[in-house]
């Protein structure tokens, strides 16, 4: 095979759902082309640009002149993603002096269950803050919701399963008018809301057990799928919690890889989120993405039997003590 040494190769965005102002990782392999790249200001990156379509992922707080990135091998680099238009399909793309990298998409595309929607990249809108957290059961409140990707409008809103009526909107905001609801909300419940997981950052200072995972007051981050950032420090873990929700009825079966050890827990009940089952427990480092390979480690569950559209309480957990550390898990529909 013919290998261009001087056309770097795109693999894919990590995660492929951004928001505005969300952290991503682009998985790239430079090839030789880092050997050509010499006396570099210190304004400069080695690489010129990457973008999700038109907009720049700003490298800013992670690329200097002086990094290196080896080629021949999948790297990657962490960026910051701008200000985009929410669009369900965006393409990536990376620059470099010698030419546009090639986009390998048999790693980048991703496409839904029924192969009708496939993106390299999707923009989705994000909500940081919300005017007020408590209502009537009269409604009429108006309520103004603060984020970013409201500006091209098509907004449907709902609080607590009831119409909020749009009154106007920008592109950092949106305001509505909450509709009457029939009884109190349930509290301290968990409910299955939007798309991601809540992604508990824990940090210590000696080294971490699963206990510490428990711990209060430990910073929460909203992930787009379920993969921790990769190599994010020393001495850490992460929780990671949310809902399956199941796009066909169908046997599924979890993967899950990471160093240095990690735990996959599932309620097979969709009504019983507290009670989890422990599917994956591997407590050996592995490759990022490796779940082939290490057939003594617990990486592959067990087929189970899942209901369309039912909601399955999902928890990852995950300990780093030093060195690299990342966190995967993917699933697999028979
Ligand atoms: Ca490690």
């Amino acid at each position: 095979m013919y290998i261009r040494a001087y056309t770097p190769t795109v693999h894919y965005l990590s995660p492929p759902v951004v928001y505005h102002e969300a952290l991503a990782e682009l998985w790239f392999d430079p090839k030789s082309t880092m050997n050509l790249i010499t006396g570099l200001s210190t304004d400069e990156m080695p690489f010129i640009n990457a973008r999700i379509q038109g907009a720049l992922i700003d490298f800013e707080d992670h690329v200097e002149s002086t990094t290196h990135f080896s080629g021949w091998r999948k790297t990657r680099v962490r960026g910051q993603v701008g200000e985009l238009p929410i669009a369900s399909n965006h393409s990536l793309s990376m620059q470099w002096e010698t030419g546009k990298a090639v986009v390998l998409d048999h790693y980048a595309l991703h496409c839904n269950v029924a192969n009708t929607s496939c993106y390299e990249a999707r923009t989705v809108p994000v909500i940081f803050n919300v005017s007020s957290n408590t209502g009537y059961t009269s409604g009429g409140q108006n309520l103004t919701v603060y984020g970013h990707g409201f500006g091209q409008g098509n907004i449907t809103a709902t609080v607590d399963g009831v119409n909020c009526t749009v009154t106007q909107h920008q592109e950092r905001s949106f305001s509505c008018e909450v509709a009457p609801r029939s009884a109190v909300s349930v509290d301290n419940v968990a409910q299955p809301g939007s798309h991601g997981l809540r992604r508990k950052d824990v940090r210590k200072s000696g080294w971490p057990a699963w206990s510490h995972l428990d711990e209060a007051g430990h910073s929460e981050h909203l992930s787009m799928h379920f993969e921790a950032p990769y190599s994010n420090g020393d001495k850490l873990g992460n929780v990671m919690s949310g809902f399956f929700v199941a796009p066909k009825t169908a046997r599924y079966r979890f993967y899950m890889s990471c160093n240095d050890k990690c735990i996959l827990k599932l309620a097979f009940d969709s009504t019983l989120p507290d009670q989890k089952t422990e599917l994956l427990s591997n407590h050996h480092a592995t490759g990022y993405r490796a779940y082939f390979g290490s057939h003594h480690y617990n990486l592959i569950s067990q087929w189970v039997n899942l209901t369309e559209g039912e909601a399955y309480a999902i928890e990852g957990r995950h300990l780093e003590y030093n060195g690299a550390d990342h966190f995967t898990v993917s699933v697999e529909i028979e």
